[in-house]
């Protein structure tokens, strides 16, 4: 990290609508050349990855969704703690963050043919047992996806990501009767090329269907307390090496072992201290 991360701040507005919608949308965070080697790296793991999900099923119309991506190519590892996205996510969320989980999906366009099977779209809010073993309502925030869009999705039927704005407050989604109506309010979030979409993780979101004839593809990032469990396999064994300390810490270093999950010292958390030395220590949340 450096200086650079202190010019890209989580905005009044984007907290505003953080808090109220559950989500904002950053244009702009990649440069047209990050795009393109982004875009490259997804095309690589999509030809090494798509031919083994198809052995298990999975049509060549289908979306290709990726766990773990983060460690199969080193063009991935930047986005981790990129200046213009990263401390959003701790103005969020605070300096007792890792990064959780990655996930990719490439979404290809929906032959005609299949048009016609129109279902309502995947609502879900992220986390799996998180959402039914704590009982709390709302339920706790605990972790932020960013989608970083590498293709044009300014248009609403290029497999938009949808969100139901304010939702994340509500354990519950009441839908209409009709099995294939989406609930009223359901948006489509349109993205340029080398936009990002902040998301709580409670906000009622899905994967919309693309009826274009373009290819969507996004890159997720999850951030949670560091004490959550990864969500994937988080091979990310060999970046640590070459990390700098609060890259050791997003990767899930901690020095003190189980306990510096839940305590820990300042030596688990890096991003702690280089907060205190770059805001001052009155400005960082103990
Ligand atoms: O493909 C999409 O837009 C949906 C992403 C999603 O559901 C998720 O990240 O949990």
């Amino acid at each position: 990290m450096d200086q650079s991360h202190l010019d890209h701040r989580l905005t009044d507005e984007e907290r505003k609508s953080f808090d109220r919608n559950g989500y904002f949308v950053v244009p702009n965070v990649l440069d047209s050349e990050t795009v393109e080697s982004l875009l490259d790296a997804t095309d690589r793991l999509e030809a090494e990855e798509r031919p083994k999900f198809e052995a298990l099923g999975l049509k060549k119309h289908h979306a290709l969704n990726v766990l773990d991506f983060m460690g199969k190519d080193d063009r991935f590892l930047p986005l981790i703690d990129w200046p213009k996205t990263f401390m959003k996510v701790v103005d969020i969320l605070g300096w007792h963050i890792q990064l959780y989980h990655t996930h990719i999906i490439i979404t290809p366009p929906l032959p005609e043919a299949n048009w016609r099977d129109k279902r309502r779209l995947g609502w879900h809010q992220d986390s799996g047992r998180i959402n039914l073993d704590i009982e709390s309502v709302p339920r706790p925030r605990i972790s932020l996806k960013v989608g970083f869009f590498l293709t044009d999705t300014s248009h609403s039927d290029r497999g938009n990501f949808h969100v139901l704005p304010g939702s994340h407050l509500n354990n519950d989604l009441s839908m209409s009767g009709d099995p294939q109506a989406d609930p009223p309010n359901a948006s489509p979030i349109c993205t340029k090329p080398g936009d990002a979409v902040f998301f709580d993780r409670r906000l009622w979101h899905a994967a919309g269907r693309n009826t274009s004839s373009v290819t969507r593809k996004a890159l997720f990032y999850g951030y949670s307390y560091r004490w959550l469990k990864p969500r994937d396999n988080m091979t990310v064994a060999h970046y640590m090496a070459d990390a700098d300390p609060v890259r050791k810490q997003l990767l899930g270093a901690s020095p003190n072992g189980g306990f510096g999950f839940t305590s820990p010292t300042d030596e688990d958390v890096p991003l702690k201290t280089w907060l205190e030395e770059h805001l001052g220590k009155k400005a960082v949340v103990p």
